[in-house]
């Protein structure tokens, strides 16, 4: 199944806008508190520089998309209802956001960077609350909502532990499958705080939802005051989702070149002069001062930081690197680092795993055996029986 990457945050600290601008889908945006309320989905791309390049071809890709050597890669995107201070408890749209998050196997933090909408997303004026105190609430928010959903069940968990005969790891999977919890989270987790189930919660939240914080705003002046702060102590990247989303607008209409993720774009078409305006306001003050929106850089974190995926192409001839159509390269997987090579072909498909004989690196032309952990960009052409 493939990953989700959740966007969330407390009410007008801009997640759909950034949403929008990751999938180009249509969320409605605007500047006040629960604009959202229903979950978007959507899909995004990781931007990876493509294989093609390396051995001078052109490729065609099937799931993907690649412009120039830069390959786009989806991944699935969850853009949900703000979250407030006590919304574990039902505060705000409380549980029911909660509950849109289930699926989601990492989390975007969007974070109002520059201190313009107070605790609940209501304005204020800019620079007066503090961005840091969101990045705290929001992960004890998260940490609450595991303790309680935990604890109601607690004691009827820790029975069927202690009588199942399976191992506890199993157990608790089936019964946290809900919530996209993995054994091998729970079994992280359980190693890491033993089985309270205060600290248990707090480690698989932890573990099965990772986090990472997203300074949005950073184009406000009176985000300089915090940047430094969330850059150093929460990693944060610095990030201008609307002038991510008006790029990739203007890009769509073909107004003008722009690569996700990059420094600068080029004007493709005469343009109006309040578009002109507003798009040299973007290169001056966001592409030039910050090197970029920081959007694509958010994702990217996420799925190859946080989620550890790593890219490998499957090929049916190890020498052409196409498919059976003589396509070039032309899927792209996006599967957990550890993941061998028998596992990819059950990826591809049940029968190419169950068929499974060898793989080779295409590179190389090594033979690879079945418990071979694929690399990074690993280009490999699975051998089955007939
Ligand atoms: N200056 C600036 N404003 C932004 C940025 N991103 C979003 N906004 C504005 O912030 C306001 C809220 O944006 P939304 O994307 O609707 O925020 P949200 O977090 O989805 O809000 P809810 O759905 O109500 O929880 C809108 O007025 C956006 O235009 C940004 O990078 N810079
Ligand atoms: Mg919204």
């Amino acid at each position: 199944m493939g990953k989700l990457v959740g966007v969330v945050g407390k009410p007008n600290s801009g997640k759909s806008t950034f949403f929008s601008a990751a999938t180009l889908a249509h969320a409605e945006i605007a500047a006040y508190p629960f604009t959202t309320i229903k979950p978007n989905r959507g899909v995004g791309y990781v931007k990876v520089k493509c294989a093609c390049k390396e051995f001078n071809k052109t490729c065609n890709p099937q799931n993907s998309v690649c412009e120039n050597g830069t390959r786009l890669i989806p991944i699935e995107m969850l853009d949900v209802a703000g979250l407030v201070p006590g919304a574990h408890m039902g505060k705000g749209m409380g549980n029911q956001f909660l509950d849109d998050l289930r699926q989601a196997d990492a989390l975007i933090h969007i974070v109002d960077a520059s201190g313009s909408t107070d605790s609940e997303g209501k304005q204020c004026e800019p620079g007066t609350h503090n961005p840091i105190a969101d990045v705290k609430f929001l992960e004890e928010e998260l940490d609450l909502w595991f303790i309680n959903l935990l604890k109601k069940d607690w004691q009827k968990i820790s029975k069927e532990v202690e009588q199942s005969s399976k191992n506890p790891e199993k157990v608790l999977a089936e019964k946290l499958s809900g919530l996209g919890i993995t054994e091998k989270q729970i079994a992280k987790s359980m190693k890491e705080s033993g089985l309270a189930v205060e600290d248990f919660a707090r480690a698989l939240r932890k573990n099965s939802k990772p986090i990472i914080i997203c300074a949005n705003k950073s184009d406000l002046k009176e985000s300089e005051k915090f940047l430094d702060e969330l850059k150093i102590s929460h990693n944060a990247i610095p990030t201008s989702a609307d002038s991510e989303l008006a790029l990739r607008r203007a890009a769509e209409k073909g107004l003008i070149e722009y690569v996700p993720g990059t420094n600068d774009f080029k004007i493709a078409r005469e343009l109006s002069d309040s578009q002109k305006k507003a798009l040299e306001f973007i290169r001056e003050n966001i592409l030039k001062k910050l090197g970029n929106t920081g959007v694509q850089q958010c994702i990217n974190k996420a799925v190859f930081k946080i989620l550890n995926l790593i890219v490998v192409y499957p090929v049916e001839d190890e020498n052409k690197l196409t498919d059976k159509h003589g396509n070039v390269l032309p899927h792209t997987f996006l599967v957990i680092r550890g993941t061998t090579a028998r596992e990819l072909a059950y990826k591809v498909h049940t029968q190419i795993g169950e068929k499974f004989i060898a793989a080779v690196d295409a590179r190389t032309k090594k033979r690879l055996a079945a418990d071979y952990e694929l690399k990074d960009r690993d280009i490999i052409k699975i051998m089955i029986s007939h």
